[in-house]
């Protein structure tokens, strides 16, 4: 595997709805991303993924784009954008936006047009089929948001158009070598601005099984799952090879994609060394749990199964390339409530899985408000609730046979609410994230949790995520926690994640006691140096290292 400057670096998403206001409007902005720059310098972030910030009636938060070319005027002026790129750059700081090609908004001036003229050359960037009255849809998939994939075409009585997504979120057709030049023009318009690159929101969905077809039904509503469809849609490489090849290649880019459904044999076309990307999310433990019968049916992911899911990623990518690794991002649940098993949240335990997933194999990426703790949020009525696809999935655990406790409860466990909630800045007022009112409202938390405390807390989740960060990126250990390899250590041990990280000069062990119950765990030969634990001490006798529950420490083997 080739290096990559990338690689030593820590990556940070910033979902910029709910960053930093400073205008007062309730809505975070690119001034506020700018104002606040420095602050992530100090934590150690490099590069900075934007969620979207285009011109979009923020239907589904601006995953929805009205305008490629330009930024939504509740998030500032493309004036602000390139002053954001000097200003990140100037601090050797690199910016992401979300690429969103899937689709695009249905007041996007291509769907506008599409409607005026279906068999005309904007209607062509689109799925749209003729549906006689009595007739049946082409095909009875079930959109990510729920419901059919299909909704009349506006002005047309006879004409539907495909949305995966939501119905505000048409999708765009692949298949049209004009729209995939429209695409790459756009895309390289912004390389050409300075952007450092982008990271593919929902990729695999450009490719559809075509004709469309029914699948058997998996609900009482008649309909099939979305991903019944991916599995037989084959070349999506095909347009992803030549969006690499027109864009981020020349531009030497930087990309990461969402993707979900790849097939291991294709791991090496999506991030080798001439890969599509330049990296590519680990979801095996975020959709782990998942059913397709909707949250109702879930299953809460145990210290054992995250640390099979973990492994396995690791193993399948060994040297093929580099995985970016998180533990929540802005459609997740807080990680640190969803991994941590219910009743054991503590300062110690989000120390713990902030230093096994951190110093994994790959690039590392924290989630706004990660690095503080930030937890679930508390929800008491389907009214305070943003997030489209809490709304379906309340709906359908309530057909399902749930009451509304549960179905709420399920919200609080999984709904997309839970990470959009503002930073938690200080004590004050609105967590110090807005002089006005909040778009969502603020986590009742934010007393007990806010970065303005941690900073002066040395013992603080905030500092140790510094001293994390610090640790890989250190000249000394890099070798081993940036470019080593990861071999499972007492892998079949309950409760217990261990791996170590072997590199050219140092071999290092990382070891997590996922439990509140102390242990004991045999070391290998050697002399053992603790480098960082999350706790007091680690006792070391008789080639033993006693740790207290949810105690994580990195050992040097020498
Ligand atoms: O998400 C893609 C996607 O497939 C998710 O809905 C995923 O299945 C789910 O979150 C797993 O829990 C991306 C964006 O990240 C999301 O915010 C958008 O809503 C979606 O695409 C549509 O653009
Ligand atoms: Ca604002």
């Amino acid at each position: 595997m080739q290096k990559k400057w990338w690689h030593e670096k820590t990556a940070y998403q910033i979902y910029p709805k709910s960053f930093y206001d400073s205008n007062g409007d309730g809505i975070g902005d690119l001034p506020g991303i700018i104002g606040k720059l420095d602050e992530l310098k100090e934590l150690g972030v490099d590069i900075i993924w934007l969620s979207p910030i285009y011109v979009s009636p923020l239907a589904d938060e601006g995953y929805d784009i009205a305008d490629y070319r330009n930024i939504d005027p509740r998030f500032g002026t493309m004036e602000d954008m390139k002053h954001l790129l000097d200003e990140a750059h100037a601090r050797g700081m690199y910016i992401l936006m979300d690429l969103v090609v899937n689709h695009c908004s249905d007041e996007h001036e291509w769907f506008r047009k599409a409607c005026e003229d279906p068999d005309g050359q904007y209607g062509k960037y689109f799925y749209i089929e003729t549906v006689k009255p009595g007739e049946k849809l082409p095909c009875n998939w079930r959109s990510y948001f729920g419901g059919p994939v299909w909704e009349k075409l506006p002005g047309h009585e006879d004409k539907y158009y495909l949305h995966v997504f939501h119905k505000k979120q048409p999708d765009l057709n692949w298949e049209n070598p004009k729209l995939r030049e429209e695409v790459y023009n756009m895309v390289n318009w912004w390389l050409d601005q300075g952007l450092d690159g982008f990271r593919l929101d929902a990729i695999i969905n450009i490719k559809k099984a075509l004709p469309f077809k029914d699948y058997p039904a998996d609900r009482d509503d008649g309909l099939c799952s979305i991903h019944r469809q991916l599995e037989e849609a084959h070349g999506v490489g095909l347009f992803l090879g030549e969006l690499r090849d027109r864009t981020f290649l020349p531009h030497n880019a930087f990309t990461v994609g969402e993707v979900f459904n790849e097939k291991p044999e294709e791991l090496p076309d999506f991030i080798g060394d001439q890969g599509y990307f330049s990296s590519m999310y680990d979801f095996e433990e975020t959709i782990f749990g998942q059913s397709p019968m909707g949250w109702h049916e879930n299953v809460d992911i145990t210290p054992d199964d995250y640390k099979a899911c973990v492994f396995k990623t690791q193993k399948k990518i060994a040297e093929v390339g580099f995985i970016s690794n998180i533990i929540e991002n802005h459609d997740e649940p807080r990680g640190v409530c969803h991994y941590i098993p219910e009743g054991d949240l503590s300062l110690t335990s989000k120390k713990m899985l902030a230093t096994v997933y951190f110093l994994l194999r790959g690039l590392p990426w924290i989630y706004q408000g990660q690095e503080i703790g930030m937890e679930n949020l508390p929800v008491s009525d389907i009214g305070e609730v943003d997030d489209i696809s809490s709304h379906d999935a309340y709906q359908v655990a309530l057909d399902a046979g749930c009451t509304k406790e549960e179905a709420l409860h399920l919200i609080e466990k999984y709904g997309r609410d839970n990470a959009r909630t503002p930073y938690q800045w200080n004590g004050s007022a609105q967590a110090g994230f807005t002089t006005g009112t909040p778009w969502l409202r603020v986590n009742p938390n934010y007393h007990r949790i806010n970065l303005e405390a941690q900073k002066q807390d040395p013992d603080s989740l905030y500092q140790y995520y510094r001293r994390l960060i610090a640790l890989r990126k250190s000249a000394e250990y890099k070798d081993a926690l940036v470019y080593g390899t990861l071999v499972p250590y007492n892998e079949e041990e309950h409760n217990l994640m261990a791996y170590e990280r072997i590199g050219e000069q140092h071999r290092m062990l990382i070891i997590a006691n996922f439990q509140k119950e102390a242990r004991s765990v045999q070391l290998p030969a050697g002399e053992a140096v603790v480098v960082l634990t999350n706790a007091k001490e680690a006792q070391i006798r008789d080639g033993a290292i006693a740790l207290a529950g949810y105690q994580a420490v990195v050992l040097e083997i020498k």
